[in-house]
């Protein structure tokens, strides 16, 4: 079955062939690949091409695919039963792998993806607050609830469409949006409304990379105790991906709740919603706010997550940033050498790669950088046998099955395809 005859079953039978939109190569154009196997930094797809994977399912994949020991733990707890609905030993030892790893989280929920995370965030912290608004940024994306489809990075920049049909205004109504490192902006809403929480990838990554300006999440620290208002950082990207205790470690900061997914899950469909004991136990049953899932816990998903944090130790993190440099400096080289725009950025794991003349610090600017030219380096590259993000509104993940040479490789490839752009 070529992966031509596939598209065509998928689009007769899911809309647009995709189970997520970003997915669809619309960004890009052409029609995506389908996944046949991967193991470690490598994918293979049905036609047998093979291509180094630098979005490791979008940031989950840390140790690279297939990881043995995650793939050994999660047949092992198949072969125990795959759902019970019911606790179970694994659930209590990751909420407690967790609160180790992150300190401002003394309580922890498990649910099965960062959407769940993020609905349940601004339930809780309105519960909590007694309060209604939710202040979030232009270009962060938190999943697909409909509070948060509003100027939402991710898939809907992707597909340069502001918010969702389906979302009553009513839905959005005490959602207040302001653009990313906008202190004035953050106090003027402040001064406005009565904020619940503020809502915030602490290093943005669903519109491409950006980082937050120095001083930009102190001041939200601040701002929020000052007004009695909830600080929620959005980690799903960057929880356990950029150090142990994910960004709220890198720049010191103690957010009220924090959100994770992807690399908690150890790749399978698990997420997290965490913090303050006194905030979390507003959630049923102990409190009025409530929140369940069939799957919440699930037994395989506990089990990866487990394998997973077990073999992120310090050491990990300094590997993966060492690989991250290494690939964002050979970028540089290889577009300054054709002579264009381009700012490749690095947050910590992370690496951003905009085709602008001036650094990235909010959506407005992301927007304006040149994605035509993304589209055609995104293709050189998956000729050449490189698999970089399907859109210039996301981030690039290296994982500690990207060798040093393998790295050398890609930079080569950038090297000649940036002559082409
Ligand atoms: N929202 C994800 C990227 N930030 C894409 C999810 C997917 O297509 O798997």
């Amino acid at each position: 079955m070529t992966d031509d005859a596939l598209l065509a079953r998928a689009n007769a039978r899911i809309p647009g062939g995709v189970n997520s939109p970003v997915r669809a190569f619309n960004a890009v154009g052409g029609a995506p690949f389908f996944v046949a196997s991967a193991k470690g930094a490598e994918l293979v797809d049905t036609e047998g091409r093979r291509y180094v994977d630098y979005v490791q399912s979008w940031g989950a994949s840390i140790l690279g695919h297939a990881d043995p020991h995650i793939v050994e733990t999660v047949q092992r707890a198949a072969a125990a039963g795959t759902s019970f609905g019911a606790p179970t030993r694994a659930e209590v030892e990751l909420a407690e792998a967790i609160c180790d790893r992150v300190p401002s989280v003394e309580k922890v929920r498990l649910v099965s993806s960062g959407t769940e995370a993020a609905m349940t965030a601004v339930r809780l912290a309105r519960g909590a607050t007694g309060r209604t608004k939710i202040l979030k940024f232009a270009g962060c994306y938190h999943g697909h609830l409909d509070a948060l489809l509003v100027a939402a990075g991710s898939g809907l920049a992707t597909l340069g469409i502001p918010g969702s049909a389906g979302v009553t205004p009513g839905a959005v109504a005490d959602t207040v949006v302001v653009p990313y490192n906008d202190i004035p902006a953050v106090d003027a809403a402040f001064l406005e409304h009565d904020i619940a929480a503020v809502l915030v990838e602490p290093i943005a990554a669903n519109m491409g990379l950006v980082l937050p300006a120095t001083g930009f999440l102190d001041y939200l620290r601040s701002r929020c105790t000052g007004a009695g208002a909830l600080l929620v950082f959005d980690e799903v990207i960057t929880g356990f991906r950029v150090a142990v205790g994910g960004a709220q470690e890198q720049f010191g900061i103690t957010p009220d709740l924090s959100i994770f997914g992807k690399v908690v899950g150890g790749g399978l469909p698990l997420a997290a919603i965490g913090g303050s004991a006194a905030v979390m136990d507003h959630l049923a049953p102990l409190g009025p706010v409530y929140q369940a899932g069939t799957l919440s816990g699930n037994p395989l998903a506990t089990a990866a997550g487990l394998a997973a944090l077990a073999q992120l130790d310090a050491a990990a993190y300094v590997s993966l940033e060492a690989k991250a440099a290494r690939l964002v400096e050979g970028l540089l080289g290889a577009f300054s050498a054709a002579g264009l725009a381009a700012q490749v950025t690095q947050a910590g794991t992370l690496a951003g790669l905009f085709f602008a003349p001036e650094p990235v610090t909010n959506y407005a600017a992301a927007q304006e950088a040149d994605h035509g030219r993304y589209a055609r380096f995104f293709h050189g590259m998956l000729d050449r046998g490189v698999y970089f993000a399907p859109s210039g509104y996301e981030t690039t993940f290296v994982s500690l099955a990207h060798s040093d040479e393998i790295i050398d490789d890609t930079i080569a490839i950038a090297t000649e395809v940036a002559t082409t752009l």
